[in-house]
C-alpha cells in the first residue's frame, strides 16, 4: 500500500516561498523546503491496482498551465496547518483538483471532503493562525502536476513524485 495524493509542484518557486516564510513569524514547525506543494487531491492509502488506475486516468487528463497568485494566509486550525494560497484563482485549478479527487472516489481512495481552498501548507504544528504574518506576494506558474507517494523516514516525511504530466494550452 502507498500513501498517495496529487499535488502541483513548486519548483523555481520553491526556495522563494521557503525564504520568505522563514523570514516571518509564522507558528508551528516550518515544512522543509523539499516539501513544500499545492495539493490538489488527497487519495490516502491505495493498493498496486489503485495506483495503476490513477496513473491511467491523470494521462488523459488535460488542463492549460495556472497562474495562481499566492496574497493569502491561511490556518486549518483542526490539523494545525498554516498556510499560504490565492484569494482568487482560474477555474482550470478547481475543476483539475476536483476531477482528480473524483477519480480517486470513484476506486475507493480519498477522504470524502468537500469544497477546494487550493493551498500550500508552509507550517505545522500550528496551533493558532499566523496573525502577524503579513500577506504574501508571490505567483506560482505551474506547468506540470505530479502524482506523490508520502514517504516515513527516520529524518520525516518524503514525498517522492511517482509521474508527473504537464499542463497544456
Ligand atoms: P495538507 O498540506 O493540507 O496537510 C501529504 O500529506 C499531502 O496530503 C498534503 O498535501 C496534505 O494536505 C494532504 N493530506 C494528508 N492527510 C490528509 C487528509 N486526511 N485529508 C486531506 N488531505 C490530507
Amino acid at each position: 500500500m502507498s500513501r498517495l495524493f496529487f499535488a502541483l509542484p513548486l519548483d523555481e518557486l520553491a526556495p522563494q516561498l521557503a525564504t520568505w516564510r522563514d523570514e516571518q513569524p509564522w507558528p508551528g514547525q516550518a515544512v522543509p523546503q523539499a516539501n513544500l506543494h499545492l495539493t490538489l487531491a488527497f487519495l490516502g492509502e491505495a493498493d498496486a491496482q489503485q495506483c495503476a488506475k490513477l496513473l491511467a486516468m491523470a494521462e488523459r487528463k488535460h488542463c492549460p498551465p495556472l497562474s495562481i497568485p499566492l496574497d493569502r494566509t491561511g490556518w486549518f486550525g483542526r490539523a494545525k496547518a498554516a498556510w499560504v494560497g490565492p484569494r482568487e484563482w482560474p477555474n482550470e485549478l478547481t475543476v483539475l483538483a476536483l476531477a482528480l479527487r473524483r477519480h480517486g472516489e470513484r476506486i475507493g481512495l480519498g477522504n470524502g471532503e468537500q469544497g477546494y481552498t487550493p493551498h500550500i501548507t508552509v507550517s505545522r504544528k500550528a496551533s493558532a493562525a499566523p496573525a502577524a504574518v503579513p500577506a504574501p506576494d508571490l505567483l506560482l506558474q505551474a506547468t506540470r502536476f505530479c502524482l506523490y507517494q508520502s514517504v516515513s523516514t527516520e529524518h520525516g516525511v518524503s514525498y517522492q513524485p511517482l509521474a508527473c504530466w504537464p499542463l497544456t494550452p
